[in-house]
């Protein structure tokens, strides 16, 4: 049995940083580099690993405590030979007592020289550099700060990394324009990896401990790295510039919280901010996360998909109030269910409404009657519906398209198919109707019949509920005066169709009776605008209220 003082190691240049949490007691066995402490400084939260295995006898610091590098944390007793790497001992044999220098973790790296610009006359171009991570070996880059022709300032964070025990901003050690960025979200970087080049003017660029390298002129990002070059060794590099409250695409600024329950927020995509911190000085810990998760999870079932960090509805025991009957919810109701919330959550919608005049269609539609029977079929306002927005579908393409994921581009689709909601006892389907606008009202309304057909009994197949560009929703022949439909993303629209009825209508002399039928156009504002929707709907009013506007 030997006793070893395990200590602070080179905590990246940090002067002084704070015990924020203690993840080890007396008595605990610890594994080697398990985590034994939380440190916390103006500029990094990071977890400080065990560098023996052992038995905890001594635990030398507080919760509070102000530690630098070398500080002993803890003493343990190890059962053989303690030392993991014999040229790198952060630990100390206690006995016999002594007081030898701690050895760094990691050598610190050398900042490179910075040679002379090769650039014109007063400006020079620096490729910023990893500096000294507290001796991880790499870390991945989590967030780029910085864009091409983004002018940054000396110690302006470019890129924030994390590794298993810290995630930290990576400073500039220039001023200047970025030229490029030589690093992307992902990737694995280590001490001495260029971040990015700066083209910097005279008088304004780097401190003299910086590490930045010159570029040649003509560099490319393609090109090989130069490697650092050697510096004189007082130029200590600059601390990465950690912090405890970075943000996040899910907008953590303000949450106190460590690499390890960052990281931990981020797979169950957790905004930290939401969750409610019981560590000292607020601070983020596994547990307050742990909480947040389960207690999100109750009262969200996965069926219900809804988002974490959104308010639930609270439990009601509505037995107390009476007589109550449970149904259990069928696969697809809460498929169906999840889809609703997904959609109305993803899509900030907007709804238009109008209404057209059906009067002649009616005439010619009810006209048709007789040729509908002898060809077994029937023929409902709906074909006329599919085929008017076929049209308006054509000349008006932005409601064809779909939205990346990412947000960054528009897919527009060159066919029309269009999706049909149907009422079934099972729950919503939505079969779609190919190539509405090559399709005669004859063969569209077969269709209808056949695919609503196949909705309630259950018999459609997945491909014939693919494809759609657009959907209509009809509780025509249902009733109602108006509705605001849901859209069936990533479609961008959905043309709710409520019942017509006859209504007087002002003609400029009198008041006519009119068919009118009630239409409701929800669309996603991200992709389209009011003036769209507008355009859109007009035209649809006025090919149902003159279906030969339909052939043209
Ligand atoms: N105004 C007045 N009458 C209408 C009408 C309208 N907008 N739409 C249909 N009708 C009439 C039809 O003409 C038919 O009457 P006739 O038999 O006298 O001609 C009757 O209402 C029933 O029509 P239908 O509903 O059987 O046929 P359809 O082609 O209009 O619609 C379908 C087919 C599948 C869309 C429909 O049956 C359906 O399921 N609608 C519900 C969709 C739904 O649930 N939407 C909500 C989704 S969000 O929760």
């Amino acid at each position: 049995m030997a006793k070893l003082e395990l200590k602070v190691p080179d905590i990246g240049g940090s002067e002084g940083a704070e015990v924020i949490e203690l993840l080890v007691a007396v008595g605990d066995e610890i594994e080697l580099e398990q985590s034994l402490i939380v440190l916390e400084s103006d500029k990094a939260s990071m977890e400080i690993p065990a560098t023996a295995a052992g038995t905890v006898v001594e635990l030398l610091v507080s919760e509070g405590q102000e530690l630098n590098e070398g500080s002993v944390i803890v003493v343990i007793e190890t059962a053989g030979s303690s030392t993991t790497e014999p040229d790198a001992p952060l630990e100390t044999p206690v006995e016999p007592a002594q007081s030898a220098p701690v050895a760094p973790a990691a050598a610190p790296i050398e900042p490179q020289e910075t040679v002379e610009p090769s650039a014109p006359a007063n400006t020079s171009r620096q490729e910023v550099r990893v500096p000294d991570i507290g001796g991880s070996e790499s870390a991945e880059v989590i967030e780029l700060l910085v864009a091409v022709g983004d002018v940054v300032e000396l110690d302006q964070s470019l890129i924030v990394l994390e590794s298993d025990k810290a995630s930290m901003e990576i400073p500039s050690t220039a001023a200047g324009t970025v030229l490029e960025i030589l690093v992307a979200e992902g990737e694995s970087l280590s001490e001495g990896a260029s971040i990015v080049v700066i083209e910097s003017t005279s008088g304004s660029d780097s401190a003299p401990a910086e590490i930045a390298a010159p570029v040649a002129s003509d560099h490319a990002a393609s090109a090989p790295k130069a490697p650092p070059a050697k510096a004189p060794a007082e130029t200590k590099l600059s601390p990465p510039a950690v912090s405890a409250a970075i943000t996040r695409a899910g907008g953590s600024r303000h949450a106190y919280a460590g690499p390890a329950v960052r990281k931990l927020a981020r797979e169950f995509g957790v905004d930290l901010a939401q969750v409610s911190a019981t560590g000292p000085r607020g601070r983020v810990l596994k547990e307050d996360l742990h909480e947040y998760v389960k207690s999100s999870l109750k009262t969200s079932p996965a069926s219900t998909v809804v988002g974490l960090g959104i308010p639930s509805v609270p439990e009601v025991d509505f037995a107390a109030f009476g007589e109550i009957e449970i149904e259990s919810l069928s696969k697809m109701a809460k498929l169906t269910a999840a889809n609703m919330t997904r959609n109305w959550l993803n899509v900030p919608h907007v709804t238009q409404f109008d209404d057209a005049d059906i009067t002649e269609l009616e005439v010619f539609r009810k006209g048709l009657k007789g040729e509908a029977e002898s060809r077994g079929t029937r023929m409902t306002p709906m074909p006329f519906i599919l085929k008017a927005c076929a049209v308006a579908l054509r000349d008006n393409p932005r409601f064809c398209s779909s939205l990346s994921t990412d947000g960054q581009n528009l897919n527009y689709k060159k066919y029309i198919h269009i999706g049909m909601a149907v009422d079934t006892p099972a729950g919503l389907l939505v079969p779609v109707i190919r190539d509405v606008d090559k399709k005669s009202l004859w063969e569209i309304a077969e269709e209808v019949i056949e695919l609503a057909g196949k909705a309630r009994d259950r018999k459609l197949r997945p491909d014939e509920m693919r494809g759609g560009c657009f959907t209509i929703s009809s509780l025509g022949g249902i009733g109602g005066r108006g509705f605001t439909p849901i859209v069936n993303a990533p479609e961008v629209g959905i043309l709710g169709v409520s019942k017509a009825d006859i209504r007087p209508v002002w003609d400029g002399a009198e008041f006519q009776p009119r068919k009118m039928l009630p239409l409701a156009l929800s669309y996603d504002h991200r992709v389209i605008n009011g003036g769209d929707a507008g355009r859109f709907m007009t035209q649809l009013v006025a090919l149902m209220s003159d279906i030969r506007l339909m052939v043209l």
